[in-house]
């Protein structure tokens, strides 16, 4: 007789328990996606950061299901002997007779395979067909005719209920792809998605409820010191800014210290990622910023792969320009130091008017000569193939944002994901973010959307919208949450032109906050980290697991749910001092100097901190209750 085990504890340190009476006896975990060690876009994401947790959880019976590519399986698995018994057959049967699956055990064990995405939903589906005894779990990250629709000019939200679906998907020619996705939606014994807006889109393109939201989390790395993330923020946003003293030499007419730095970044889908409203919003900005003589310059990065070939020119001499004066002050500089030195040597004060001699000099002239330009810094840093049909370059030209001495906002368009080892900007994704100050994601399609959770949890503000599951999720959950620096632009209710209003609004007002009061709100930011942590957003896969369990083998496995409490639907409070709105500025106060002031603020930073740990607690307490009740709606409604 197998052990008896539990696979419910997920550490909550400090939280209350979450008491679970759901034993397993020898159960096996598959998790399949085409994204496992296979970087495509979100979906690897969340099977690599939660991979660590989930193993915790089922230790040697999890295994992980994804395609076989060379390059990856080198850089990113380690290949080893399976101990399974039962799995080690099932692995040399395989290997000697193609894919074959036969499992064949006197005692098998409890499985349960979890799909990814359409791609993987096939195997769900011969799972049903052939009644192996597997429970089965879809989880549908986006659907693809919601992607197609709203990649075109439909109005989506509005018409989700009149589509004629197998029609939409046969005009797009993606019909046998869409069968394949309602069907794995279908056959699962639990349907999941990763936010309720996009429940909502699978009830209707998919014809099936989901029966649980299972939202996407991540690893929150932990500072001991509290500042450390606003120290890498400093050294990070150091290093774009050497990238901007190059790719704007010649022009370098603004202050680099009053720079902000904004970015979108994603897969490049122009229109439903936001960057056609976020391109407007900037002509707008501009527009604000220079009649009222702001001497904040915006500098904005598009980081969205696209075909190109390679770097251009003009980009890569700019940093070799930089580069070269740099070389040059460093020169100088030595030739300084060596007089220096010799005339303390005899001990005498050096003559500061011969310090420099014509040689300096002429080595600096020629260095200046160098930057001489004609033309503006280039907006984008790459030779594009589709340069005259690109949607990026073509809204620049309309808006005409070329990078001239008089925008206060520039543009700066880099078609690729970022790397550590590019000669332009040797960043990887991580550092970048860091160094920025805002991201911003009006995205109109995103069923969950990692780049703004994962502004969040580097202490980052950002903009999502509330078509984005991100964004719904941190409404839901968060009572005021643009006092935490995550601004929800609305594209649900609004037209575009008036959503596109409000966020040229947000980002008006965020240029008119002081160095202070983005260091308190970057505070604010990080705390809500916590939310978006695996730890606890785990367990709505746990959920799902025990759920299909219980559908798939109903003569051993019982879940019985959790009664909702009162604890459900408490949102994490306003923050505990005033908001860091520029009105309110302390500094008006005219009996406090400007030390006892700051020293007040760190005062009241501290309470806030406090107070924000402890309304966390609650806030995920009573996220968490949550995960029963959703069970227990549509348990009752799929009895019904
Ligand atoms: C962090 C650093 C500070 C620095 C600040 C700049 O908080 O710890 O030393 O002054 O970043 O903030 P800013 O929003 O102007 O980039
Ligand atoms: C999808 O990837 P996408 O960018 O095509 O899955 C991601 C992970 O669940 C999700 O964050 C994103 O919104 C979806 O769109």
């Amino acid at each position: 007789m197998p052990l008896a085990r539990s696979l419910s504890v997920t550490s909550l340190s400090g939280l209350e328990e979450w008491d679970e009476e759901f034993e397993l006896e020898d159960a096996v975990l598959f998790e399949i996606a085409w994204e496992v060690a296979n970087k495509v876009g979100g979906i690897y994401t969340v099977i690599q950061t939660k991979a660590r947790l989930t193993a915790e959880e089922w230790g040697e019976n999890y295994f992980l299901v994804g395609p076989y590519v060379e390059s990856n399986v080198r850089t990113q698995v380690e290949l080893i002997e399976p101990t399974n018994p039962v799995l080690k057959r099932t692995i040399d049967k395989m290997n000697s007779s193609g894919c074959k699956f036969a499992a064949q055990s006197e005692e098998p064990p409890h499985i349960v395979a979890h799909f990814h995405e359409w791609l993987a939903g096939l195997g769900l589906v011969l799972c049903r067909k052939r009644q192996l005894p597997v429970a089965t779990i879809f989880t549908t990250h986006a659907t693809l005719l919601g992607r197609y629709l709203c990649a075109g000019s439909v109005d989506f939200y509005n018409n989700l209920s009149k589509f004629n679906v197998d029609k939409e998907a046969g005009d797009r020619q993606i019909y046998h792809r869409y069968c394949l996705e309602r069907a794995a939606a279908h056959c699962a014994h639990v349907f999941t998605t990763v936010s309720q807006i996009t429940a909502i889109e699978a009830e209707h393109l998919l014809k099936r409820k989901p029966d649980i939201v299972t939202p996407n989390g991540l690893n929150v790395k932990k500072f001991s010191a509290m500042h450390e993330f606003q120290n890498l923020h400093a050294q990070s946003k150091s290093r774009i800014q050497e990238f901007v003293r190059g790719h704007f030499y010649g022009h370098l007419d603004f202050n680099l210290d009053k720079c902000l730095f904004l970015f979108i970044a994603g897969r490049y889908e122009f229109s439903n990622k936001g960057a056609d409203i976020f391109l407007e919003a900037l002509a707008r900005l501009n527009y604000l910023l220079r009649v009222n003589h702001s001497d904040v310059t915006v500098i904005t990065f598009f980081i969205m792969p696209a075909r190109t070939n390679n770097f251009n020119v003009e980009t890569l001499k700019g940093q070799a320009v930089r580069k070269q004066l740099w070389d040059t002050a460093h020169t100088v500089k030595e030739r300084f130091g060596k007089k220096l030195y010799e005339s303390l040597l005899v001990g005498q004060l050096p003559d500061v008017a011969k310090m420099l001699d014509k040689e300096d000099f002429t080595i600096m002239k020629r260095a200046i000569f160098a930057t001489q330009r004609q033309s503006q810094p280039p907006i984008c840093t790459h030779n594009m193939l589709d340069d005259s049909s690109d949607p990026i370059l073509n809204s620049v030209r309309r808006i005409g944002l070329f990078n001239s001495s008089a925008d206060r906002v520039k543009i700066i368009f880099h078609p690729e994901f970022l790397s550590s080892t590019s000669p332009l900007l040797p960043m990887d994704y991580e550092e970048f973010v860091r160094g920025c100050h805002l991201g911003v994601f009006p995205s109109y399609y995103e069923p969950w959307g990692y780049t703004p959770a994962e502004c969040t949890v580097m202490g980052i503000p950002s903009i999502s919208t509330n078509l984005s599951g991100f964004g719904c999720f941190m409404e839901e959950h968060i009572a005021d949450p643009s006092a935490y620096g995550i601004y929800i632009l609305d594209r649900r209710y609004k037209g575009v032109d008036e959503s596109c209003n409000q966020l040229t609004s947000f980002l008006f007002q965020f240029c008119k906050q002081s160095r202070r009061q983005r260091i308190i709100q970057r505070n604010r930011t990080e705390r809500l980290s916590d939310l978006l942590d695996w730890r606890y957003l785990g367990r709505y896969y746990i959920a799902a697991r025990h759920m299909a369990l219980a559908k798939a083998f109903p003569d051993t496995f019982i879940y019985e749910p959790h009664e909702p409490s009162s604890a459900t639907g408490f949102r994490y409070p306003r923050p505990a001092s005033v908001p860091p709105s520029p009105s309110l500025s302390r500094h008006s106060s005219p009996h406090h100097s400007e030390a006892e002031e700051d020293e007040d603020e760190r005062y009241d930073e501290d309470l806030e901190a406090e107070k924000d740990r402890v309304n966390i607690r609650h806030a995920i307490s009573g996220m968490l209750k949550n995960v029963a009740r959703v069970f227990l709606n549509n348990r009752s409604s799929a009895r019904g």
